[in-house]
């Protein structure tokens, strides 16, 4: 996509290499693999080894802990150059790092970093992050997920849904209410009691493995609790770091349905010339590369105060909210300049389209993030 407003010379080297590699392991490797996967509904395996090669599980934390050390800047532009390719992709990325890596870095005991992050830096261990239920989502205080103090150790009972990578993961990290709050808990797969279904039937995010986890009297070691994870503020942080990814992430899947239009106007014959020619689809391009210019411009700033130690959850939300709103706009307009192949898969657009409805949702709902700065606004708790 073109740079007008020259956003790249707002990069470092290191910033502008990280992306150019995922963009070209995006291009070589991935994009090859994404239509037949996505109409099959599956994970490609062999994206795992890939990306832990990329350097991007665990991009933000530091290099001794089994990350890249990379700033949050760098992290977004993985996120937006792998969510050029399919959301999926950057859901993966997103949850095994910001959700699974990010919490047993800030919350984990020594020993638990010893015994995961490096393995999940290189892919060895794929991680889950359950916190949603079936009937407790936007509300997660509601959960009923509980565990119960026995022993040397705690015993699980619940059920957690829509948990990405679940089907595939060698270790989830349980959001439970104990008698002391929520509280996380790492559990192998293997542990007794823990069950996972495959989510089937859907249509958008095909890519990614989604699950549902049953636990029927699933007990753990007091080693498996996150020490310093206490209070629905721990997993709620864990979201903050997803929702920065998924900000540059939408921003991707919005550059990757741009570039289709533009490319697809500019050589589609109709009316003895090319649409791109046409008035109203020269004014549909420049709205969307201007939603795209704001995005990114927004992501980035927001990617720079985070570098400066400004953390702020409500800025997040507004970044997370305005980039899913503006990338399933961009992806329905794309897919209307493109006619009827805009259905198709080869186009990509719906594909974009059909993913932004999930991105739209999940990690804090648009409603949702329009009420967290709503209370931000007005000093009202409309929850
Ligand atoms: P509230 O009283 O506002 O907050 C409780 C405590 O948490 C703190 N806090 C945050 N901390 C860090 N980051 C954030 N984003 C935070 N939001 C709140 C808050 O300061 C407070 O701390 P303390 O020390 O005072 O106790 O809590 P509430 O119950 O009123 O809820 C507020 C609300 C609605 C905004 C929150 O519940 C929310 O964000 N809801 C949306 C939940 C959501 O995003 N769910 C998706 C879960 S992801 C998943 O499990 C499946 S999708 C992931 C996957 O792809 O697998």
């Amino acid at each position: 996509m073109q740079d007008l407003m020259l956003i790249d010379s707002l990069l470092t080297q290191e910033e502008r290499d990280i992306r150019d590699a995922v963009q070209t392991w995006v291009l070589q490797k991935a994009k090859p693999l994404i239509d037949d996967a996505y109409e099959q509904g599956y994970f490609p395996e062999i994206f795992i080894k890939e990306l832990a090669a990329l350097g991007v599980l665990g991009a933000t934390l530091p290099v001794a802990d089994g990350g890249s050390g990379l700033g949050y800047v760098a992290y977004g532009l993985i996120c937006q150059a792998l969510e050029q390719a399919d959301s999926g992709i950057r859901s993966f990325v997103s949850v095994q790092s910001s959700l699974c890596m990010y919490p047993i870095w800030r919350y984990g005991s020594a020993i638990q970093k010893q015994t995961w992050l490096r393995k999940m830096g290189q892919g060895e261990i794929v991680a889950c992050f359950a916190l949603t239920e079936p009937n407790a989502g936007s509300d997660p205080s509601s959960m009923t997920t509980h565990a119960v103090k026995e022993g040397t150790g705690w015993r699980l009972n619940g059920t957690k849904q829509w948990i990405t990578n679940a089907p595939r993961a060698d270790l989830a990290l349980i959001w439970a209410k104990t008698s002391e709050g929520i509280r996380g808990f790492l559990i192998p797969k293997e542990t007794k009691g823990y069950q996972v279904d495959t989510i089937h039937h859907k249509l958008s995010m095909r890519l990614s493995a989604t699950g549902t986890i049953y636990l029927n009297d699933c007990w753990v070691d007091d080693a498996a609790c996150l020490p310093l994870a206490k209070g629905l503020g721990a997993p709620l942080s864990c979201l903050t770091q997803a929702r920065y990814g998924i900000a540059w992430g939408a921003t991707g899947a919005a550059i990757a349905c741009f570039d289709m239009a533009l490319d697809y106007t500019q050589t589609r014959q109709q009316f003895g010339m090319p649409l791109a020619q046409k008035q109203l689809v020269q004014k549909s391009l420049a709205d969307m590369y201007n939603e795209i210019t704001k995005a990114q411009l927004l992501n980035l700033h927001l990617g720079r105060l985070r570098e400066q130690g400004e953390e702020d959850p409500v800025r997040v939300s507004l970044a997370k909210m305005n980039a899913c709103k503006h990338a399933l706009a961009i992806a329905r307009e794309a897919r209307n300049l493109l006619g009827g192949n805009g259905i198709m898969l080869e186009y990509q657009v719906m594909r974009h389209a059909q993913n932004l409805e999930t991105v739209f949702t999940y990690e804090g709902a648009d409603n949702i993030h329009h009420l967290i700065v709503g209370h931000y606004l007005t000093g009202l708790n409309a929850f």
